[in-house]
């Protein structure tokens, strides 16, 4: 096929071309034609994408503007980082992929970012980058904006292609969206070179090489034996335990799920962004007896989390061994996606392999088949010790949270947040920082699911905005923030963002004056320590310079009442939340792998 590679200067049709008039009596024989960008349009729409996370600037700045005019939703950031995290949580709440549009070297490298914390997250995103002149890149002549833009992305990517013709361009996209969300989800990365966008081709001939990806993210169905497998272990278990983690939250199986925890009768810890998957008010959920449970299980049911970090990798005094290094003698049954996840850390005696949703009804088939239907619930004694530390663990919790000191700390805050997210429980709550991380998920339930996205597998700061914007945009719902003083600095300017957009987003800092807290000093007295900030910093005048609301908040009541105020108005809202400087420890609760933290009496 002939590649018309559009020279400077030459005219492209675009679809707003109409054919042009022909004069009386004349025939038209001027064939329609299609470019690159039209292509990429078409090929989107075709498959569904009906929102676009972006920044614009050469070359895909026309890309943004058709694509809006043929109605796209294009929603463009104050950095790409940030439009990089809301197309990874778009993908999270949607099962679409979330598509992230940059220029080329440093807006696709500003992106890079959340494409690997789209693929370590198992996310599906794709990040879109227009690119430079192939010929002038590999010949290292010094481009406008040259980079090497494939070959970087591929070690962070579940995938990357580069498309240099625009009838390849419907293969591109459909490969792309495929790879995002077959099998575990991830980031893909989709090189689009200046050039590919102006070429042009007739218009019919440009229709058939669209794809639209046939049932993109396939069931999995676990093999009957792995079913059985699991189910017999479960069966034999004195002490049970049910760890549900986001690819569960991800897999939208809830009711299942929900059926699954409660036929059982074994109590479950929901991970952070698996919160609300039940309601965390449940009679089964073990979040409160967190450090009881995991070294006294015998038998662990993991439902789309990893034995990563966030689980001391399965072994070591978490799981009751003598010693870091130790295995705590527990049993694991894993229900995954991905066939490589088993054992990465310790011995997993029944892997069940498939996606959640048909592992789930395969191993309830097997439920209710067994016995007649009248599957035994856990060991009594079992259930009445987790019973039993969990409701001292909520008392001690509540005695905490009656508290009312001056100034503001983090538990007295929280207990604002608790009760309104209580009373709001479709809102969307997003959560970073280290302290105003860990309070948050122990203190606020949640009530159902997808409800929660935070800092996820990195602990990554800086998600914070941009997964409000994409949270708004497309659940419709109320979105809440609560975000460390540091955490909020990271992507604190797309507060004009969600000014711009008008966004329900109501932004709560827990402003402590720093990094974990505001309380360092420099030893030589020279400057700020680096964990410091400006004493009493003015955020709430952020949001108040792009028309949005502005609160600063001293008290529980005060901080009640604005949230509420703002949930109200459906305004953007921020709220300086001021708590005392002295709260909150180094690195939340991870201070362990701090090493300096560690040697700290
Ligand atoms: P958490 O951080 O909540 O513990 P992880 O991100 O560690 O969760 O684990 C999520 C797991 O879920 C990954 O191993 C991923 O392969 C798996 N997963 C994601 N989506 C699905 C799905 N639809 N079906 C089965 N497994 C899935
Ligand atoms: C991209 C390291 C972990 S937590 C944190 C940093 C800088 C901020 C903690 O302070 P904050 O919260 O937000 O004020 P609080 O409640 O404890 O006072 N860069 C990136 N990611 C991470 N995780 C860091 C740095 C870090």
């Amino acid at each position: 096929m002939d590649h018309v590679a559009t020279k400077p200067g030459a005219t492209t049709a675009t679809a707003s071309d109409t054919p042009k008039t022909a004069a009386a009596g004349e025939v038209n024989r001027q064939p329609q034609e299609t470019d690159g960008f039209q292509l990429v349009i078409d090929a989107l729409k075709l498959n569904g994408i009906d929102t676009i996370f972006t920044l614009p600037g050469i070359p895909i700045t026309d890309l943004t503007r058709r694509s809006q005019a043929e109605g796209i939703r294009v929603l463009a950031f104050r950095h790409e980082q940030n439009a990089g995290y809301a197309a990874s949580i778009a993908g999270f709440l949607t099962q679409k992929p979330g598509i992230c549009l940059t220029v080329s070297a440093p807006g696709f490298l500003n992106g890079l970012n959340a494409l690997a914390h789209a693929t370590v997250n198992c996310f599906p995103m794709i990040l879109i980058s227009g690119s430079s002149e192939r010929e002038i890149v590999d010949l290292q002549q010094g481009d406008y904006e040259e980079m090497d833009q494939l070959a970087i992305a591929k070690p962070v990517a579940k995938a990357a292609y580069r498309v240099l013709h625009a009838d390849d361009i419907g293969v591109g996209i459909a490969r792309a969206i495929r790879a995002a969300v077959s099998g575990r989800p991830g980031g893909v990365y989709l090189d689009l070179p200046a050039k590919l966008f102006a070429q042009s081709i007739d218009v019919e001939a440009g229709k058939r090489t669209l794809i639209k990806a046939v049932d993109p993210a396939p069931k999995q169905i676990p093999a009957p034996d792995a079913v059985k497998r699991a189910l017999d272990l479960l069966k034999a278990a004195k002490r049970p335990l049910i760890i549900l983690g986001k690819g569960a939250a991800y897999a939208q199986a809830d009711a299942d799920i929900k059926l699954l925890v409660e036929k059982s009768g074994i109590p479950y810890l929901p991970m952070s962004m698996a919160k609300g998957l039940l309601p965390d008010t449940h009679e089964q959920c073990a979040s409160a007896a967190r450090s009881f449970v995991l070294p006294g299980a015998d038998v662990v049911m993991l439902i789309g989390a990893r034995l990563n970090w966030l689980l001391s990798h399965g072994k070591g005094k978490t799981w009751g061994a003598k010693t870091a290094k130790d295995w705590g003698g527990q049993k694991f049954i894993q229900v995954d996606i991905s066939p490589q996840e088993a054992d990465s850390n310790v011995r997993i005696d029944a892997p069940v392999v498939g996606d959640i949703g048909s592992c789930v009804s395969a191993l309830l088939a097997g439920m209710n088949a067994t016995e007649g239907g009248s599957w035994a619930k856990p060991p009594a004694d079992w259930l009445s010790a987790v019973t039993e530390k969990k409701q001292g663990n909520v008392a001690k919790m509540a005695e905490t949270l009656s508290k009312n000191p001056t100034p503001m700390n983090f538990h007295s805050a929280l207990n604002v947040v608790r009760d309104i997210i209580k009373a709001n429980p479709d809102a969307i709550l997003v959560n970073e920082g280290a302290n105003a991380l860990d309070f948050t998920r122990s203190i606020v339930d949640m009530y159902k699911p997808r409800k929660r996205i935070d800092v996820g597998t990195w602990g990554i700061m800086g998600v914070g905005m941009g997964y409000c914007v994409a949270a708004a945009v497309t659940t419709k719902q109320q979105v809440i923030a609560v975000e460390g003083d540091s955490a909020f600095g990271f992507s604190g300017m797309e507060v004009e963002t969600i000014c711009r957009y008008n966004l329900p987003v109501c932004v709560v800092i827990l402003n402590n004056n720093g990094v974990y807290k505001g309380t360092d000093v420099d030893p030589t007295g020279r400057d700020p320590a680096p964990t410091v900030f400006v004493k009493g910093a003015r955020y709430e005048k952020l949001m108040e310079a792009f028309g949005g609301v502005g609160v600063v908040a001293a008290t529980p009541s005060e901080l009640r009442g604005a949230m509420e105020e703002a949930i109200r108005s459906k305004k953007p809202t921020l709220i300086n939340a001021v708590i005392d400087e002295n709260a909150g420890t180094e690195s939340g609760r991870i201070t362990s792998l701090n090493p300096a933290a560690k040697k700290k009496p």
